[in-house]
């Protein structure tokens, strides 16, 4: 089954949007498998955001996901990885569509509340990132049968 690696960013923390973000991927029917509290090191942001390392956006990038705690998650569940995209919605939340939760909660780019894997092989390569893999839960909920 695919999975995803979706971070509540220190904003949505502070902002008290973890539940509702939990629970909009959750009664999607998308299943979470891990969930942790944490402080960034700048060595982790850094290597998350490599791909933006020659950005002129990088450096205010790093210092914002290290400066307050994120709530790191990965979710299971069929094409979990675009699925979850489209409902987080555009990186910029002034253009995302209301419905996203960055259309329905954000207005910054820099303040955008949630990043989520942009392809199955990125999420590989988060998940690894953040989570060790005895940390990752394999487990079905119950009403599975009635989501498939
Ligand atoms: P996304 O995949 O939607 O998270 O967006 P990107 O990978 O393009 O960008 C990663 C993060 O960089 C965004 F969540 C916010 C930040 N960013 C800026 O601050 N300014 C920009 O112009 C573009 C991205």
């Amino acid at each position: 089954m695919e999975r995803t690696f979706i971070m509540i960013k220190p904003d949505g923390v502070q902002r008290g949007l973890t539940g509702e973000i939990v629970k909009r991927l959750e009664q999607k029917g998308f299943n979470l498998v891990a969930m942790k509290m944490m402080n960034v090191s700048r060595e982790l942001a850094e290597k998350h955001y490599d791909v933006h390392s020659d950005k002129p956006f990088f450096g205010n990038l790093v210092e914002f996901i290290t400066s307050a705690p994120v709530v790191a998650t990965v979710w299971e569940g069929e094409g979990v990885v675009a699925s979850a995209r489209k409902i987080i919605g555009a990186t910029n939340p002034l253009t995302a569509e209301p419905g996203t939760i960055r259309g329905d909660y954000g207005i910054s780019i820099g303040r955008n509340l949630i990043h989520g894997s942009d392809a199955v092989e990125t999420a590989q390569r988060e998940i690894a990132l953040w989570f060790e893999e005895s940390e990752l839960t394999t487990w079905k909920p119950a009403l599975q049968n009635w989501i498939y």
